[in-house]
């Protein structure tokens, strides 16, 4: 089996078909809250939600491609590491909360998912943090494309942000998956002004950090590079540095000067709503040669064929 774009989208394709020609009512998207099951255009936060009124909360998005979960457990440890750095508890046990995950994936039907875990403070608004309740949010929902597939194959266009720094890690730790997307939003707005999709946060000391969304990294001389601080500890992103040590490509975790994308030979961010994201403008400038780089493309053929390796990935057993 190949790997190519072609292949991949055409698979993909084939699957969509036929989930849009489902009249199950789980087909668009399935949310379990408190117990219950609903469609997800039906389902409903109650409003006392500190989760909602303050942002007290913390997620994760493990994704489903071809109907395998992809490094699902990554994704709870991760989870549970927010939530005890944020002194949250996950009101249901982990073999629990796998089981209705797989559970909601079967009832929707659907293939390639986009899978999101949200742990709230939960409903009382008072000082002492022990006494809260914590809520749990399931939701299962066709795969999200951070980047179309259609711009995937000649890439996208971004901006450093001029207008916006990322929040700093001193005031919150952004590996603590969040929902407090202030400063992404204000990039997207300076992106969408100056002609471009995807905004990349500087970190206000001439360091590029990520984006709304996804992880960077900038491909130079045939070396990857990727920021190590003030991101998101991106399940993508171990991913990409995992396939770059199995083709002995040389990959530096450090800090990104801003300048150092400027003269990249290829540019692409990374996340689970979307995969590899190739980006061939910056700042109305081509990267590189403007054209979807040769190792980009490498990376971009083995992140969707690990989708198949057992050791990252298990099969859902549809009913
Ligand atoms: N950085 C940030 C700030 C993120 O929110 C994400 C994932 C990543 C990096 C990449 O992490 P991973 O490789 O573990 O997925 N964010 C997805 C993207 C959502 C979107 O709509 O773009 C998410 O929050 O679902």
């Amino acid at each position: 089996m190949t790997y190519s774009m072609d292949a991949v989208f055409a698979g993909y394709e084939k699957r969509q078909s036929v989930l849009q020609a489902s009249t199950n009512k789980f087909a668009n998207g399935i949310a379990w809250i408190a117990g219950e099951y609903f469609p997800l255009e039906e389902a409903r936060i109650p409003i006392l939600d500190q989760g909602f009124l303050r942002s007290d909360l913390t997620y994760d998005v493990p994704g489903v491609w071809d109907g395998r979960f992809f490094r699902l457990d990554e994704h709870l440890d991760r989870l549970e590491g927010a939530c005890e750095k944020l002194r949250l508890k996950i009101p249901m046990p982990r073999d629990k909360l796998r089981s209705t995950l797989i559970d909601m994936v079967d009832k929707s039907g659907i293939r390639d998912a986009y899978v999101e875990l949200i742990v709230t403070r939960g409903l009382k608004f008072v000082r002492e943090y022990a006494s809260y309740e914590n809520n749990l949010y399931l939701m299962v929902m066709p795969y999200v494309w951070a980047m179309p597939p259609a711009v995937q194959r000649t890439g996208g266009s971004a901006v450093v942000t001029r207008t916006v720094r990322r929040t700093p890690p001193g005031a919150m730790d952004p590996t603590i998956k969040n929902l407090q997307w202030g400063d992404f939003v204000r990039g997207w707005l300076e992106a969408s002004d100056r002609d471009a999709v995807y905004a990349l946060l500087p970190d206000g000391d001439g360091n590029i950090t990520e984006g709304g969304g996804y992880n960077i990294f900038v491909v130079r001389d045939g070396v990857l590079k990727t920021p190590a601080r003030g991101v998101l500890l991106g399940i993508t992103r171990k991913t990409v540095l995992e396939i770059a040590a199995s083709k002995g490509l040389e990959a530096v975790v450090d800090f990104v000067p801003v300048e150092e994308l400027y003269h990249a030979d290829e540019l692409f961010i990374a996340t689970t709503a979307g995969g590899i994201m190739p980006l061939t403008t910056l700042d109305g400038n081509p990267v590189g040669d403007g054209k979807v780089g040769k190792i980009t493309r490498e990376i971009w053929e083995a992140y969707w064929k690990a989708h198949y390796d057992p050791e990252h990935s298990f099969a859902i057993d549809y009913k």
